[in-house]
């Protein structure tokens, strides 16, 4: 409560130096470490969403970053709360996504004798997060939170933890307000624009690789009228399928796991690479061997944000430090003294038949006809989440996403991260279709998310592609030791019914024909529903069986 002293506790700073920086949402897990922040939430406008687990209290504000280019902002406890949260900190930094999580801390007067759930955050997020730090003086919340947020947002954005002892919480002071915070574009210089011009037109078959973050829809039209305009193939890499219309006529394909060969033979041909905004890790390089490290094989052109991350992997032949969204801005007034020419026409037919039609599976469920199905029936402003799995490989071959920030899932293969960024995304975009795809393994790890779902009423799907074992890992046993299962099976519960316990709606689909109706009862019921996919173990990847990957394993070992 806000005292008659024109002073304000350093809980009260801190939770309107939030809304100062525009923030709207914060997902939390109370705690008694913080609780003078609880009370300052309960005199603010503040749409706070109380979570079940820090880890999906964690995703959910990181989802919100995806999709803002904005820092998503956290609430947890010390020790165990800040621990579970960690899930969330380690997909912020590998995705790039800008975070800030307070953690509640000790009294400073115990600090350092290890008391209840102590920890020193700045060495336990030391090299997760961008920044860790702890508040000591009260006076000084504006100016450290308003660093937190230029620090998560900036050049490569990623999370930021601040730890809040209680009792500085709670002191009065007198402090204004910091003035509010702004995303920073960085952009490219003009001399670095004339060398793109001229590597870009002298190229014959340039391709260019969307990735990371600091986009926009805004940025990703401009790039498609650009592209459109000299017929550049554009691909997109791992879990960034969102930052390019994948029915432009310039869309290549998508460049994560198990892409189109075509694809991967496309990009060795290349007589110029751009790759825009991504650092091209491990999933998109194909295990780092699609480009010789540190200098690339071929002509390679990087725009990146952070100035750190140019040059950190490959030595690129021009560097540009550039957000993608000013990039994208200066490429408007590009000048070519030779206009470059692309074969899009080409790699886009190479992508159509690649992902036109669902493969044949075994059973009864073939989850790429469901993708298909999804995509003929979703509008395009519909948003998919999923987390980590091999059922992963249907979204990315089979969906088409149209628009920025349609597709929320983590490009550090996190598992259980489907259903808390469902639940950030619908609510804080209730008019939109928010569909969440899980795994078995992957749903059960956030599950209990789906109890924040139906206290907010927020009515999405998931579709839980169940096929009783930690499937992906089954697959990597399989080749490296075939037939000896080990700790990959899963003996699952009735999920529909999981969703009725829950207060939502549940269904569970046998055959491939009932989907569409089981999808359209879900969406009727106006709940949080759960439509469980009964999937043939056997279906392993669109184009492998376990049993064929089995004997080619046992063949090659003979
Ligand atoms: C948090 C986390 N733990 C473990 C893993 C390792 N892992 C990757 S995929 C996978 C299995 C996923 O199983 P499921 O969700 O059922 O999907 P499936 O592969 O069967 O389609 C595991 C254990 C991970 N990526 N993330
Ligand atoms: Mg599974």
């Amino acid at each position: 409560m806000r005292g008659k002293d024109n002073l304000r506790s350093a809980a009260e700073v801190l939770v309107d130096q939030l809304r100062v920086h525009g923030v709207r949402h914060v997902f939390c897990v109370p705690g008694e470490s913080y609780l003078a922040v609880l009370d300052a939430f309960h005199d603010s406008d503040l749409a706070v969403t109380v979570c079940r687990q820090e880890a999906g209290a964690c995703m959910m504000a990181e989802a919100i970053g995806k999709v803002t280019g904005r820092p998503g902002v956290c609430f947890v406890t010390r020790g165990p709360g800040a621990t579970n949260a960690a899930h969330g900190i380690h997909i912020a930094r590998q995705d790039s996504t800008p975070l800030v999580l307070f953690v509640g801390q000790v009294g400073r007067d115990t600090r350092e004798r290890e008391a209840f759930q102590e920890l020193d955050y700045r060495a336990v997020f030391g090299s997760m997060a961008k920044w860790a730090t702890e508040i000591d003086d009260p006076a000084r919340v504006p100016e450290i939170v308003s660093r937190a947020f230029h620090t998560a947002a900036n050049g490569r954005p990623g999370p930021v933890v601040i730890a809040i002892p209680e009792d500085m919480l709670v002191e009065r002071v007198a402090v204004d307000d910091a003035p509010p915070f702004a995303p920073i574009e960085t952009s490219p210089g003009p001399g670095e624009m004339e060398k793109f011009a001229a590597m870009l037109g002298a190229a014959r078959s340039p391709i260019m690789l969307f990735g990371g973050s600091r986009w926009s829809q805004e940025a990703s039209d401009r790039l498609a009228r650009f592209a459109q305009n000299y017929a550049l193939p554009v691909c997109t890499t791992f879990r960034r399928g969102h930052l390019f219309d994948q029915t432009h006529s310039c869309y290549a394909g998508d460049l994560g796991i198990g892409p189109n060969a075509k694809l991967l033979s496309r990009i060795k041909a290349s007589d110029l690479v751009v790759v825009v905004g991504g650092r091209l890790g491990e999933l998109p390089s194909q295990r780092y061997t699609l480009f010789d490290i540190p200098r690339p094989q071929v002509p390679f052109v990087h725009v990146h944000p952070g100035a750190e991350e140019l040059g950190r992997v490959y030595a690129p032949h021009l560097a540009i430090h550039a957000t993608p969204t000013a990039f994208a801005a200066a490429l408007q007034n590009l000048k070519f003294a030779r206009p470059p020419v692309g074969d899009a026409k080409a790699a886009h037919a190479e992508y159509l038949e690649w992902t036109e039609k669902p493969t044949e599976q075994p059973g009864g469920v073939n989850f790429g006809a469901v993708m298909v199905w999804l995509r003929e029936n979703l509008p395009a402003d519909a948003i998919l989440c999923n987390g980590a799995g091999n059922y992963a490989a249907w979204i990315h071959r089979f969906f088409r996403f149209r628009r920025f920030g349609s597709h929320v899932a983590p490009a550090s293969g996190s598992m259980g991260y489907g259903v808390p960024a469902a639940v950030a995304m619908k609510r804080v975009h209730p008019e939109r279709i928010v569909v969440c795809l899980s795994g078995d393994g992957d749903f059960l790890m956030n599950g209990q998310e789906f109890a924040t779902a139906v206290q907010y009423d927020l009515p999405f799907t998931v579709i839980i592609v169940d096929n009783g074992m930690y499937g992906t890992i089954r697959m990597h046993q399989e080749r490296e030791y075939p037939g000896r299962i080990s700790a990959t099976d899963l003996r699952n519960p009735d999920f529909a019914a999981y969703a009725r316990a829950f207060g939502g709606f549940g269904v569970s689909v046998e055959r491939t024909a009932d989907f569409p109706a089981a999808f359209k009862a879900a969406a009727a019921s106006g709940k949080p529903a759960i439509v469980r996919l009964a999937i043939d173990p056997e279906a392993i990847t669109p184009a492998m069986t376990l049993a064929k990957i089995r004997a080619k394993a046992l063949a090659e070992k003979k």
